[in-house]
């Protein structure tokens, strides 16, 4: 049997937690149209006849500024590239050279090597001219990264929303990958986070998709309590927001906002649970949560190389 871990990275919105739905079949991870919407490091587990293969979905690559937010992000994506066979380094068509040299700049880092792919290549087939840039800049990241002693491997497309080349791609990460027993040893195990993660996700997920452009980036969801001994399921979270301003906007009038939110968020934890939920969303202000250390580790984004949201999820 093959047994080995398998990092996504990549700019920002380019297909990771897309990839890693679309491999496992089942959205473990959030997909939303804005970018930065992956904060932790999340693992998908892939089991079959073949073996087991671990995909560490993360953040997308981007500048930070120190001890924020966006740093502990960092961190994340830093953190994933310890110590995996294999680094898939996802590039969306629409991207520029300039931005991707970010990523470079990690990768560069990389003691696995590394599969340059392009995604969402059913973007591609009209105006091909348009995406020539690709091939090249893929010549320059094998050039840049073989310089800095990272074996890198030939590019490949695919399409991570309509499948398009997913399941050669996995049988090709299958056969690279090492004999051994897998790391996860129930086989329906579908990530390494607790349902009570997944589910503060999805809320955060519906404050992306209903909240306009700046707000989500504020938000953080808190799980208050999980009550799986009651029918339907009843499940207490807490929205924080950074601003006494940011509530309002949350809750909106006549709390119409926060109750789409909460229906929207709802259906799609029913769906993965397979069975009915109760939710009850509450609205607090965390004062300048996402540059203050201290209130990020309340929330579960600690800075130590440790200790993450995983790590609060067992105390
Ligand atoms: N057309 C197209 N869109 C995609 C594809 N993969 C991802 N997307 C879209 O790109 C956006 C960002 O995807 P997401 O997985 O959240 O990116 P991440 O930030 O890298 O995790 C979402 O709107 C996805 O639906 C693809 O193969 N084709
Ligand atoms: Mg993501």
């Amino acid at each position: 049997m093959k047994s080995g871990v398998i990092a996504l990275v990549g700019r920002p919105n380019t297909g990771k937690s897309t990839f890693l739905n679309a491999v496992l079949g089942e959205s473990i991870s959030i997909v939303t149209p804005k970018a930065q919407t992956t904060r932790d490091q999340i693992r998908g587990i892939l089991s079959d006849e073949r073996g087991q293969i671990v995909f560490v979905d993360t953040p997308g690559i981007h500048r930070a500024r120190e001890g924020g937010i966006n740093a502990f992000m960092m961190q994340e994506v830093k953190r994933a590239l310890e110590g995996p066979d294999l680094v898939l380094y996802l590039v969306d068509p629409f991207s520029k050279p300039e931005a991707e040299r970010l990523v470079l700049e990690v990768l560069r880092l990389s003691e696995a090597p590394v599969l340059p792919v392009l995604n969402k290549c059913d973007l591609t087939k009209r105006e091909p001219e348009r995406f020539e840039w690709v091939a090249t800049y893929f010549e320059e990241c094998r050039t840049v990264l073989t310089g800095a002693g990272v074996e890198v491997l030939s590019p490949i497309q695919i399409s991570a929303e309509k499948k398009t080349g997913v399941p050669e791609l996995v049988t090709g990460l299958f056969d690279r990958l090492p004999d051994g027993p897998p790391l996860y040893e129930d086989p329906d195990a579908l990530t390494d986070r607790s349902s009570r993660f997944v589910v503060a996700e999805m809320i955060r997920k519906q404050l992306f998709m209903k909240l306009g452009d700046e707000l989500p980036y504020s938000c953080a969801v808190e799980i208050e309590s999980y009550r799986e001994d009651f029918k339907p399921v009843a499940i207490a979270a807490l929205i924080y927001v950074e601003r006494e301003s940011q509530k309002g906007m949350v809750i909106g009038a006549g709390g119409k906002k926060i109750k789409e939110i909460g229906t929207a968020a709802r259906k799609e934890i029913e769906e993965l649970l397979g069975e009915r939920v109760f939710l009850e969303l509450r609205v607090k202000v965390l004062e300048g949560w996402t540059s203050e250390s201290r209130k990020m580790k309340q929330l579960g984004y600690e800075f130590d190389g440790k200790g993450t949201r995983a790590g609060k999820e067992r105390r």
